[in-house]
């Protein structure tokens, strides 16, 4: 398919989440080509004793890091779709070819994965405002019960993935998981929608400080979990 034919399609099927992506102030895709790890938004340490400083700084400088440099190398070759956002792509993986679609699933969803993941972590967290807990609340049933569901699907995913909290096309709020790095925006997710809220549920993520206790570790994602990160991202 040549860049015109991808670019309408692109344009008329991604509307609405690329639009949505952008309403968000800077998208975690932001910058052209060739793609940057993003510097973390607190110091590796700042987050003990719930994330350990060692996993913080491989999870962020080496496993981060590689999917960085391995998306760059698969798109070194593929020059008209180095100005395209990661949202756009990961709508239309389908219509590239699929050493292209893997790289793409893997890498690109690595690197956008992991660059929406380290803002919504905070040390200093505050309470979820009122309108925060009342918009949780109003869709499953209560802030325990938000954080119940999102918790059993975290704990439900089979190796390694994501729990996610999205907007679907039709403005609900749901909760799905995706495989590997796969994430809601990709046209192969059993759920898509608007990113809001992700939790990563590789054995990278906490295997050092909880080794295969991944419950300990959906519960102190919850101590670290930065709420007004996520009321921002749902305005
Ligand atoms: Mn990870």
């Amino acid at each position: 398919m040549n860049r015109r034919a991808f670019l309408q399609q692109s344009a008329l099927a991604t509307a609405g989440l690329f639009v949505a992506s952008h309403a968000l102030g800077a998208p975690p895709s932001a910058g052209p080509y060739p793609y940057q790890l993003p510097t973390l938004p607190y110091a590796p340490d700042a987050l003990a004793p719930y994330f350990d400083a060692e996993t913080m700084r491989i999870h962020h400088g080496r496993h981060h890091q590689s999917y960085v440099d391995k998306l760059n190398a698969a798109l070194a070759t593929q020059p008209d779709l180095q100005a395209d956002p990661l949202e756009v792509l990961f709508a239309h993986l389908g219509m590239l070819d699929p050493a292209l679609q893997t790289a793409l699933r893997n890498h690109g969803g690595g690197h956008w994965n992991h660059s929406f993941f380290w803002p919504q972590l905070t040390p200093a967290q505050a309470a979820p405002s009122t309108a925060l807990v009342a918009t949780l609340s109003a869709a499953f049933g209560s802030m325990d019960g938000f954080r119940d569901q999102f918790g059993k699907a975290a704990l439900s995913v089979f190796g390694s993935g994501w729990a996610w909290l999205v907007r679907t096309p039709e403005g609900a709020l749901a909760i799905t998981t995706t495989p590997n790095q796969d994430n809601p925006l990709m046209d192969a997710a059993a759920v898509r929608g608007r990113p809001l809220l992700a939790l990563d549920v590789w054995e990278h993520a906490y295997y050092l400080n909880y080794q295969n206790r991944r419950a300990d570790y959906i519960a102190a994602f919850w101590r670290v979990v930065n709420w007004a990160e996520l009321e921002r991202r749902m305005a």
